[in-house]
Parts: C-alpha cells; structure tokens; sequence
C-alpha cells in the first residue's frame, strides 16, 4: 500500500462514505485510491469552501468523521471558512491538504503556503507527512485528535509523498472515537444541590449537551417547577412536546425567554456554551455544567462549575434536588410563551378549507400591517413547518433565515437542524445542505438561503446537480442582506449597502439544471413549495420576500425603538435627496 492507499482504506474503515474536494496537483494519488475504494464516493465540489462545510455538516448530523481536500496552497486556504465551521460547532473533520514537492518546502515555490502554520488557529493537530515510515501513525493521530477535541485535524501530503509505498506489514489501523462522560464530582454535585434547594426558582437554559438526556431533563425541571430556555442547538432534540420550554433567548428569541430569566433565583446552564452574555441575567446564582471545563464561566460568572457531562449530572441533580412545587415562576413565563406561540401558530392553523396560503396570510395581516402584499418570511417559514416531513433536516443560513426558522418551524424530535450557529458565517445552507443529502439521498433536506448566502457560493448549485443531490433550496429573497439592514436601523442609521441586485434566481437555477419557481404572490406559495417537494432531484424555490419585514428581539429597548424610527427618517430623506 502506499500513503494515499492507507489514508483512504483508513477512513473508509471508520465509515466516511463520501470525501469533498477539488481534484490536483498532490492529491491525485488520494483521488486515486478513492476511484479504486467502493466504500467511499469523491464528490467534486466548485468551491473548496463549500466542501469543508459539508464535510462539517456530515459530522454534525451523524457523528463520524467529515473529510474534505484541498490541492496545493489555493485550494487549501479555500477550505478555511468551512473548517471554522467544524471547529467552531465542535464537528470531527479532517482535511487533507496538497503540498509542494519535499525538495521544495521553504524555496516560496509556486503556490506554497505553509499548512501547519496557516491552519494553526482552526486546527487541533497539523502534521505535514514527510516520510512513508510515518504512516500510519500519523493519520492515526490526526482521526483520534478530531474525535478527541471534536474538531479539525489537518495532514498535508506534499506531491512526491503520496506514491510512497509504507515499509513493514500491513498492520490494522487503531483509532479512538469515543469521548470521555465525566461524572460529577460529588462534593460540588452536593454543593449545587443545596445551591438549587435554596433558590425560590429555578430557570434552565438547556444546550445541545442536554439533548442526550432529554427525559431526565424534563424530570428534573418537573421536579424544580422550572421553564427552560433552549439554545437553537438544543431546539432539535428538546423543543418537543416539552411543556417546560419557553423557546430562544438572543436576538432570535422571543418575549418569554425574558420572563424566564428575569424571575429566576438561580440559572442552572446544562451543556451550553450559549454565546451572547449580554442576554443571560447576571444578577442572579449560576451553576454552569459542561464537558469541557473551559467553557465554564466564559459567557457568565458561574458561582459554581461541574466540568462534567451534562446528561450524568442531570440524572444525578433529579434523584438529589428537593421539590418545588411553586409553579408560579413556571406558569409565569409559560403564559408568556404560549401567548406568543398562539401569534406565530395562528399563521399555520388547520382549521378551514381555504388553502394554507390565504389562511395564512388573512391571519398574519391583522398582526403586521402589510399594505404592498409583499410575501412576509414568517410565512414562508410557516409554510416550510407545514410541507416539510417529520423527519426532515433543516439547514439555514446565517442572517434573517435563522430567525425565521427559530421562530416558525417546529422540531419533531426526528427533525434535524443544521446551521453555522458558532461560526456565523454566511453562505452555510446550501453547503451544509449537500453534505447532509449526500449522507442519505431518501432523506428530506431543506436549506432556508438569505439571497446574499446563495449568491456567495452559487457556483456550488452545479454539485448538486452532477450528483442528483435532491436538496430543496429555497431563498428568502429580499434583495438585501437583510440582518446588516436591520443591525443599520436598530443603531439608527439608515440602510447602506445592503441591497442586492439580484438576477431572476429561479431563471439562473433552472440554466444550472435544477428544477425551479420563482414566487412573486403569496397565494402561489404552497403550490410551489409542495411542487418543489415533491420533485425528482434537486429543487430550487426563489421567494421574493418583504425587505422591510422586521423581527422584534425578546426585549426591544427603547434605546433599539428610537435607532429604528430615526433609521426610518433618514431613509426617507436620503431618498428624498436622491
Ligand atoms: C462570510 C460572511 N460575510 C459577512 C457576514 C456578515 N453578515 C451577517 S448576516 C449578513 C447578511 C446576510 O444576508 P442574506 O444572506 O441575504 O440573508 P438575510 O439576512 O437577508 O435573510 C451579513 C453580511 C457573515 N456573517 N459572514
């Protein structure tokens, strides 16, 4: 075997079925092998960008390992992005990436970038495979340090390494997968304990760690009277039939977050590195649990830590916590929720014969004022929670889309949901849509795109074309990038160059070879979506949506109202003077 054969028999053996990349230079001994190895698929991709998200978004959904390539220099620093992606959202990925020959490492010959320097701040373990007597160590290392720091591990193959045949026996490969489950220390657990009994109420703000020990979650807070705030990573396994969540906090939350946190004594944080400080309430006791002890404490001053796993110290704190039977704090924040689920669920109702679409939109008028009839997002999203499967992946971009999401499309438990929600990097959906569609061609996947994220990688349509990936993309066109527009007016300035001039996006898919609608009328919304879902191959949806759509935060300061009107004046006379 030589180096490139080992690399892939190595990965194919811990179950990558599909490796993402731009074919050259370096790697074509790995392409090579990849042609001749029936377990695994070469997906060539039309941005290395698009092939690190993929990769990261296999990883997410299903645990085992992503691996993306990129040739020599170029090809490489185009897999960044898509590498802080995996980094940032914790996603086992390793890249392979093309070197300049070994004779010419530090000549600055043509296209050389130094990997193990340039990947540095993304990557847990770098290592550039000089000799054929280091393999398979090194591979070894690079798979058991993305599974161990549930990251990016990045093994260079400069151009005359690849065809090296290994010396000695062709001994099996050892890799490590599992991670360790801390259990709690049991004089800090019993210290959290009489922390919790002394507290009047108790609110969760339950992660994506909590997700594994779900119903031990709801018997906890049963047990404690206590509302819990979910994190959107936490929204896939935690959301339903939950009759303790009050949904998100942040800027994608809603109203009864606030209550939440607001009249809580103590916040209990179980498996989240929730990012945004300036949400969290400071003035109250918090225990912060986590696997990793170095997120303790980083968002929000944790007057206790347990650097344990989550879902031992939920088990443990419900057998040990004394009961609360006060649920006024419940309640409290519960009506609050459910008041505003009652506004959002009125779009989705099934309680007529009119088609979705009027139904929802003669609900929705009332709520917001819409006198151009532009077709709202929160409807489109609404929509989406309606036609798409219960088990379908949802995927979405960072900016407006996720908020919609968040808002509008309800989780089943079999539902998945993928986006850049650490990095926040734009552009993700489609990407990540491809990755988790090349996993499983049966399966639905939905990707909710800004028109600026499509736009940003469109090139990559084209993958999912040539290799019938059944993606149903479907945009939130707006013509802006909407978030920076809305960030513009809240700090009161006037809208500055966020606006897109957009082609007909529907037109261009369909010139890729993808199966498109262009929607300009709300009343011709379901009819697409349901066509879209129900086509062979992949699809593409252009909704042409309301800029000026706005989506209030849980709590809008004064301060936020007053940048919006101001914004709103400006605009005019900027518009004015034009
Ligand atoms: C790669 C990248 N560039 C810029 C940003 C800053 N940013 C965040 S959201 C956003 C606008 C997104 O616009 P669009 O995709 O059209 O979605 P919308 O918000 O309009 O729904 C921008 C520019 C980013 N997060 N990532």
């Amino acid at each position: 075997m030589n180096v490139a054969e080992q690399i892939v028999a190595g990965i194919a053996e811990l179950g990558v079925t599909t490796v993402w990349g731009v074919v050259g230079d370096a790697l074509n001994p790995i392409t090579e092998a990849i042609r001749r190895e029936d377990r695994i698929s070469w997906i060539g991709v039309r941005h290395e960008e698009v092939g690190a998200f993929a990769a990261s978004a296999q990883a997410q959904v299903s645990g085992t390992l992503g691996v993306c390539m990129g040739t020599v220099g170029p090809g490489s620093v185009h897999l960044l992005n898509g590498l802080y992606d995996a980094a940032k959202s914790q996603a086992p990925v390793l890249a392979i990436c093309g070197q300049v020959p070994r004779a010419e490492i530090g000549s600055s010959y043509f296209q050389e970038v130094d990997n193990d320097l340039l990947f540095t701040d993304v990557a847990t373990f770098r290592a550039t495979i000089t000799t054929a007597e280091q393999m398979p160590r090194l591979l070894e290392q690079a798979v058991n340090a993305a599974y161990a720091s549930s990251g990016v591990a990045v093994l260079t193959l400069p151009g005359d390494v690849g065809e090296l045949e290994v010396p000695g026996p062709n001994r099996p490969l050892r890799f490590v997968t599992q991670r360790p489950t801390p259990a709690p220390d049991p004089a800090l657990l019993a210290e959290a304990v009489a922390l919790i009994d002394r507290a009047a109420t108790v609110t969760i703000l339950a992660g994506r760690g909590a997700i594994p020990a779900r119903s031990a979650l709801l018997e906890l807070a049963d047990r404690l009277s206590a509302p819990i705030v979910l994190t959107l990573k936490a929204k896939e396994g935690l959301e339903q039939d939950n009759p303790f969540e009050v949904g998100q906090s942040g800027l994608i939350g809603n109203p009864a977050s606030k209550v939440a946190f607001d009249g809580a004594e103590l916040l209990l944080m179980l498996g989240t590195d929730f990012p945004y400080p300036e949400w969290l309430p400071s003035d109250v006791t918090t225990i912060q649990v986590d696997r990793d002890g170095s997120h303790i404490g980083r968002r929000t001053r944790a007057d206790l830590g347990l650097a344990a796993d989550a879902g031992l110290s939920i088990a443990a704190l419900r057998d040990q916590v004394s009961p609360k039977p006060d649920r006024a704090h419940l309640r409290a924040a519960r009506e609050r929720y459910e008041v505003w689920l009652d506004r959002q669920q009125a779009l989705v109702r099934n309680d007529g014969e009119q088609s979705l679409a009027s139904r929802a939109m003669a609900r929705i008028r009332p709520l917001v004022e819409n006198p151009s009839g532009a077709i709202r997002p929160e409807l489109v999203a609404a929509m989406l929670n309606e036609v798409a499967g219960d088990d379908a992946v949802f995927t979405t971009d960072t900016g407006m889309s996720t908020v919609w999401l968040a808002r509008f499309v309800r989780m089943t438990g079999t539902r998945r949901l993928i986006g850049s929600y650490n990095l926040g990097s734009m552009a993700n959906a489609m990407p990540h849509a491809l990755g988790v569609q090349a996993l499983d061609r049966q399966r639905e996947v939905v990707a909710m795109c800004g028109d600026g994220g499509l736009t940003m990688l469109l090139g990559d349509l084209l993958t999912a074309v040539s290799e019938n990936l059944p993606v149903r993309i479907v945009v939130f066109n707006n013509g802006r990038l909407g978030m920076v527009k809305l960030e513009q007016e809240q700090a009161g300035l006037p809208e500055y160059g966020t606006k897109l001039d957009n082609p007909d996006l529907a037109a261009v898919a369909r010139a890729m070879g993808l199966t498109s609608w262009r929607v300009e009328d709300p009343d011709d919304l379901e009819a697409a979506l349901r066509d879209a879902f129900h086509t062979e191959g992949p699809t593409l949806v252009d909704v042409v949506t309301n800029p000026d759509e706005i989506a209030l935060p849980p709590a809008t300061d004064l301060h936020q109202a007053w940048g919006f009107a101001i914004a709103k004046v400006k605009e005019t006379l900027v518009s004015r003077e034009e």
